[in-house]
């Protein structure tokens, strides 16, 4: 650090440089990023809450009512109106009090978790923080969560099942009813991770999907993030949990603060996230919410065709707005360095091994058609060379091997 400081001019100059230096997602260049444009009414809110805390509330009261009607409408959203919750920095540490919770209402000794093995790196964060030991449910051919599979490693141990609604990688739903009912009937805590699906499952307009939500009488809490589908600035996430007693089941006295406990990881919280999503959620109304998410869904569908027509092949067919796709002819790696070349970037999946695309809302139409006219020049170039396909047992990541608490 310097002496003697410089002038905004001259620090604007600065920051300029490193911005240049950044991707944008107005350039419909991030492909692989569930975060997007963060819209402009979240940040005119977010800018007006900026020195709010809600890590000592009872100093902030208007903006610990906005975090109250927030929870109260997302609720509303997934199927329960009277839930509790906090808006906090992402589905991360939405997932680690989820584990936390449920850890905490049912004290056994070496408590285990059982997570799909779709689910997101977060739940190896929380079993390595929370002293839980992780079991993986197989995948159906479908990328869902094995339901017998879940059956088969449920034990006096475990303290919690885990479902997704959209799944990192593929976008995939888990069956929750499946898991609900199954939860129900053994007393289990079920965690939905709708990080990612929680923002557009309920506004797809076909109804085609099956239930995930709080309407299911054994899911007992819910990550969705504002800060992905609901186009919140970062850091913005929300945990949502049926009963008041789990919140209470993870709070710590917090003595000489304008509240008296606090249930969140972090202590000092910002309430720019809650005005921000509060603002937006009023903004745009489930109709706003919908044209985005079927928008997404639009160029999703034309992305999947395109990439079937230019002679690659889709992993599955895309559930909501991300598509995975391999090729027969040209290794995995070799196709995404090549699209780096060309300026894209682009995600690769671990299982199975294919690249991955998120159609977030700033990826539009005109983005597709350049993207696809790219990928048909790569695979045109290299249809004749013939390249071993990727063996996809080999990068196979197992989540239980990594934290070595594997079965
Ligand atoms: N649960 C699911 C299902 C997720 O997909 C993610 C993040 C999380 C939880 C964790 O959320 P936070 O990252 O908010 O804590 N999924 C994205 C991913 O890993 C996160 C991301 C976002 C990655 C933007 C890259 C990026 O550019 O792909």
């Amino acid at each position: 650090m310097d002496k003697k400081g410089i002038t905004w001019q001259e620090i604007s100059e600065k920051l300029k440089r490193f911005k240049r230096a950044d991707m944008t997602y107005k350039s419909g260049r991030i492909l692989g990023s569930m975060c997007t444009c963060p819209h402009e009414i979240g940040l005119k809110a977010y800018y007006m809450f900026l020195e709010s805390n809600l890590g000592d509330s009872g100093l902030f009261e208007g903006t610990k009512k906005l975090e109250k009607e927030v929870i109260e409408m997302l609720g509303d959203l997934l199927g329960k109106k009277d839930v509790c919750g906090h808006i906090i920095t992402g589905g991360t540490e939405a997932n680690i009090m989820a584990m936390r919770a449920a850890r905490n209402s049912n004290k056994v000794k070496d408590p285990e978790i059982i997570v799909p093995k779709s689910a997101h790196f977060s739940f190896e964060k929380a079993a390595d923080m929370l002293n839980l030991r992780i079991r993986e449910a197989e995948l159906d051919d479908d990328y869902r969560i094995d339901i017998k599979s879940v059956k088969e490693l449920i034990s006096s141990k475990t303290v919690a099942v885990v479902g997704i609604a959209g799944t990192t990688e593929l976008g995939v739903i888990d069956p929750i009813e499946k898991l609900s009912n199954l939860c129900v009937a053994k007393n289990i805590y079920l965690h939905v991770d709708a990080a990612f699906g929680g923002f557009s499952i309920p506004f797809l307009k076909e109804k085609r999907f099956p239930k995930f939500d709080f309407s299911l009488e054994g899911v007992s809490s819910i990550t969705i993030d504002p800060h992905k589908m609901g186009l919140a600035p970062i850091p913005t996430g929300c945990i949502l949990f049926r009963d008041r007693s789990f919140l209470k089941s993870i709070s710590t006295e917090t003595p000489y603060l304008t509240e008296k406990e606090q249930s969140t990881i972090v202590g000092t919280r910002s309430g720019a996230s809650a005005a921000a999503t509060w603002a937006l959620l009023k903004y745009f109304g489930r109709d706003g919410y919908a044209k985005i998410a079927e928008g997404c869904m639009e160029v999703t569908e034309f992305l999947a065709e395109g990439i079937e027509k230019s002679g690659f092949k889709l992993i599955r067919k895309p559930e909501l707005n991300i598509v995975a796709f391999k090729s027969d002819k040209i290794i995995i790696d070799e196709i995404v360095s090549q699209l780096e070349d060309k300026g894209w970037a682009v995600s690769v999946t671990a299982y199975p091994k294919a690249i991955r695309i998120v159609v977030m809302p700033h990826v539009k139409m005109e983005h597709v058609k350049e993207f696809l006219d790219d990928l048909e020049e790569i695979h045109s170039k290299h249809v004749l060379d013939g390249l071993p396909q990727e063996n996809e047992k080999n990068t196979y990541l197992k989540l239980a091997d990594k934290t070595g608490q594997g079965k």
